[in-house]
């Protein structure tokens, strides 16, 4: 099998640090989503018709996009070390807590960098600059509402590393594109960045 990503872009990122926690190693091929290699005839009627990455190919050659069924994929195959939760509970809590990272934080800092970038300008049509400025707006109420929420647990979804921390510090790491660090207005969230941080598998 093999994965088709890109090391700039952050979605990739989520599946790669997936499998480095997971101690898995396979093939990538780096695609170029500002040269639009994710938009040529052959990725979209071969690959993702969606013309995204990552796209994991198996060695039959179907292919499974979207990152967190990526994950999911994984998951099943090698359930140590869990990512998406054991029990009933902790899997629908980690659920729970992932798609807020993604659909919240993820998306808020996506779009942000979409509608504004000169870069993104080829891709993202029509760009709505007003769009962008709400979402920096929802993005710093999420931000201040996280960091009260990591006063109370280690990680995001809880006691354990989860997928929910992979997704929030992808998107953490993302949003300095458009200018937003973390900082000591939020020193929750700084306590659990610098921790992911030290993991091996932030490097992947
Ligand atoms: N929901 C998808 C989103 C994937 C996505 O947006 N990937 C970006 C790279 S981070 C992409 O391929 N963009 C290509 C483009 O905009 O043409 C997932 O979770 O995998």
């Amino acid at each position: 099998m093999k994965l088709f990503d890109n090391t700039r872009a952050p979605n990739p990122r989520r599946a790669r640090i997936f499998l480095a926690e997971k101690g898995i190693e396979i093939p990538t091929v780096q695609l170029s989503v500002v040269d639009k290699e994710c938009q040529t005839p052959e990725f979209v009627e071969t690959k993702n018709a969606m013309q995204r990455i990552p796209v994991l190919e198996l060695d039959d050659g179907t292919c499974i996009s979207e990152s967190v069924a990526i994950c999911r994929y994984f998951e099943a195959l090698q359930p140590d070390p869990p990512l998406m939760g054991r029990s009933p509970l902790e899997q629908a809590q980690i659920e729970m807590w992932n798609r807020r990272m993604e659909l919240d934080l993820f998306w808020r800092v996506t779009y942000a960098f979409r509608h504004t970038s000169p870069a993104m300008s080829h891709l993202q049509i029509p760009q709505v600059p007003e769009w962008a400025e709400a979402n920096r707006g929802y993005l710093e109420e999420e931000l201040a509402w996280l960091d009260g929420e990591m006063a109370k647990r280690p990680f995001i979804a809880g006691e354990n590393f989860s997928i929910a921390d992979i997704t929030a510090v992808v998107a953490i790491d993302f949003a300095r594109i458009i200018g937003r660090r973390l900082d000591e207005a939020t020193p929750n969230l700084l306590r659990w960045h610098g921790e992911i941080a030290a993991r091996p598998s932030y490097k992947a």
